[in-house]
């Protein structure tokens, strides 16, 4: 591996994990060679929302993903899923992060007083716990930098009182949002419509469902596109990330602005609108994934070590486990950590043994949150990325998600990778492999 070379995944498609296509294991294309074709189809009932594609280079995903490597991927067609949205102006946002700035400026003077800053063994600021502090990474909004210490908002204009469709997608490498829009002081309603690029219909059985929230903590690689009124005439509103507790192991995420939302009249349009005519979409053949018993259940989690057992200040390992396995950094040359069969659902408990925030992400495939902290969950909704939260240290049970994962898309068969979407981790060896055999193969004992 070669921090030069790169390569593509596109996250969230539901396209063949083939050279040429969605591999990030053996396709790497060095710097200096003739242009390197992707090609692929999206299938025709890829669920409408918002994608994305970054560099995916085991042990180099982070240094180039925080330099900017990133884009949104739009698959059209969210006003069929939902006939309220038809005709609407639509935004993108790609939040972004980089390393500090200005490392050493002192933090500004409306801050107050400051909590002290410690460092984890990677040197990153750990999370404070406070909600404020230095951040350890700046974020950027369609790449205008938002920089810590002063913070200074990016700038939207808008038409006023207009209902919009914002899709944002968090493209930072290490930074979790909790995103909301505040108006003097006061979180306005953010209307969700489609989550991780799949719109929260239930494969259709809720037309047109919006989800209003007041905030939507989104993991790095997550995406929420949602209805938004802008502010009336001659007001503004502020989005804003509120302060996310990674725990004591975390980064430190503290509150900040991203933009600043200015309603005028004469605010030119946004540059693309939804179409104004809305055809339902057919209702998608599979059964709906809640409905569809799994033929087994896995257990996996996330843990840290230092490298030095003896040393807690050496490099961190970072692990995903099959429960009964080892815990390993992943290791290319390995064979599959799991296989299973194309045409299987197959529930996966995933905890997490850590002091610290994990997003578990798979590649090819969408998944249903059934389970959090042992309880059943009942969602509506589908995602490709999780958040999984960090232990206490003092609790008999680790925090945990159950999830119900979906193969049975053909486009799924090959071999592909489930990793912590925080990249640190995953270049830190937080990742593993899954075959999924065709059908035709038979069943593994
Ligand atoms: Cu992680």
């Amino acid at each position: 591996m070669d921090g030069l070379a790169t390569n593509l995944h596109f996250h969230g498609l539901t396209v063949p994990p083939l050279c040429h296509q969605d591999d990030v294991l053996d396709t790497l294309i060095p710097p200096g060679t003739r242009p390197f074709e992707y090609r692929f189809r999206i299938p025709p009932d890829e669920p409408s929302g918002t994608y994305w594609y970054h560099p995916h280079v085991h042990g180099f995903t982070d240094p180039q993903v925080e330099g900017g490597a990133s884009g949104a991927l739009i698959v059209e067609g969210i006003e069929r899923a939902n006939k309220t949205l038809a005709g609407m102006p639509e935004r993108v946002f790609v939040i972004r992060d980089e390393p500090l700035r200005n490392p050493d400026a002192p933090p500004s003077k409306e801050s107050g007083a400051q909590p002290p800053l410690l460092r984890d063994p990677e040197g990153d600021i750990l999370n404070t716990g406070t909600g404020g502090g230095k951040p350890a990474r700046d974020l950027s909004i369609n790449f205008v930098p938002v920089a810590f210490p002063e913070y200074t908002p990016a700038t939207i204009t808008a038409k006023p009182a207009e209902y919009e469709v914002w899709r944002v997608l968090n493209a930072a490498a290490v930074t979790y949002l909790d995103l909301q829009i505040a108006q003097g002081g006061v979180p306005q309603a953010m209307g969700l419509v489609s989550l991780d690029g799949v719109p929260i219909t239930k494969n259709g059985a809720i037309p047109n469902r919006i989800l209003w929230q007041g905030h939507m903590l989104v993991p790095p690689g997550s995406r929420i596109d949602f209805v938004y009124r802008t502010p009336p005439e001659g007001t503004r509103a502020t989005l804003l990330t509120a302060a996310v507790d990674t725990g004591p192991a975390g980064e430190n995420d503290p509150i900040r602005p991203l933009a600043t939302i200015i309603s005028r009249a004469d605010a030119p349009d946004p540059p693309s609108k939804l179409p104004a005519v809305s055809t339902p979409l057919a209702a998608r053949k599979l059964a709906w994934l809640g409905d569809v018993k799994p033929v087994r259940e896995r257990k996996l989690y996330f843990s840290e070590q230092p490298s030095n057992p003896k040393d807690p200040n050496s490099p961190t390992l970072f692990f995903i486990t099959l429960e009964g396995q080892q815990p390993k950094v992943y290791d290319p040359h390995s064979p599959p950590d799991i296989v299973v069969r194309q045409g299987d659902v197959e529930d996966w408990t995933v905890e997490n043994r850590s002091h610290e925030l994990h997003a578990f992400h798979i590649h090819q495939l969408h998944f249903l949150l059934a389970g959090w902290n042992g309880a059943p969950v009942n969602d509506t909704f589908l995602r490709d990325t999780i958040n999984v939260p960090y232990w206490d240290g003092k609790s008999p049970a680790y925090p945990s998600v159950k999830l119900r994962m979906d193969f049975r898309d053909p486009n799924s068969v090959g071999t592909f990778v489930y990793h912590c979407h925080l990249l640190e981790h995953e270049d830190g060896g937080m990742m593993g492999a899954i075959r999924v055999e065709p059908t035709a193969v038979p069943r593994a004992k």
